[in-house]
């Protein structure tokens, strides 16, 4: 190996972009998104798919576990939709087996998560989006993401408990924001 290939390998952020993540420098508050595999993204076998284009994009893995979702979480996720003719269908869905539920976060996670998840129905979805390359029906749609921050706040509260979630660093950051 010559000395730029490895001079390639072994090159490091420089210590003052490392010196951003001190606790002593002030930050922007960080959004999150709630983001969960339904159970047809795990029974089709999809969740590592799922989770390499977030982990891929950029985005930071704060959260994460399969969880069996009992109907009252269900009811209460979606609470703006009770009165929609498709909810008890949609409620028996998202209980019919595990889900995987995940907080990422990064600045404008919220949105770019939905432009990556693609529209709810998936035929109107675009190819290169989840919803676009993986599924064909509404109410098959292998994946959640929260509409706005605080929605994002509201759902991660919810579907996760106190010390479910890690606070970390990722080596990466300094490669991905300036
Ligand atoms: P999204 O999941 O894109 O945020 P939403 O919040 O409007 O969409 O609806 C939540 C979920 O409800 C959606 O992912 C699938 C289901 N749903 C929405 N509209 C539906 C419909 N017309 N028929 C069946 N299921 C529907
Ligand atoms: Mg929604």
């Amino acid at each position: 190996m010559d000395a730029m290939a490895v001079l390639a390998r072994t090159s490091r952020p420089a210590p003052t972009l490392l010196a951003t993540t001190s606790p002593a420098v002030s930050r922007r508050p960080v959004e999150q998104s709630y983001i969960m595999i339904k159970p047809d993204g795990v029974q089709r076998g999809l969740v590592g798919e799922i989770i390499s284009r977030f982990e891929k994009k950029g985005f930071v893995l704060k959260g994460l576990k399969l969880f069996q979702c009992p109907k009252d979480l269900a009811q209460e996720h979606y609470k703006d939709l009770k009165e929609k003719p498709f909810f008890p269908g949609l409620i028996e869905y998202i209980t019919s087996g595990p889900v995987v539920c995940m907080a990422w976060e990064g600045d404008g996670v919220v949105a770019s998560a939905r432009k990556l998840i693609g529209a709810t129905n998936p035929l109107q979805a675009e190819p290169g989006t989840i919803r676009g390359d993986l599924a064909v029906q509404t109410g098959r749609n292998v994946v959640h993401g929260s509409d706005s921050p605080d929605n994002g706040k509201r759902e991660i509260a919810l579907w996760f408990k106190e010390g479910e979630l890690c606070e970390w660093e990722s080596v990466l950051t300094p490669w991905l924001v300036e």
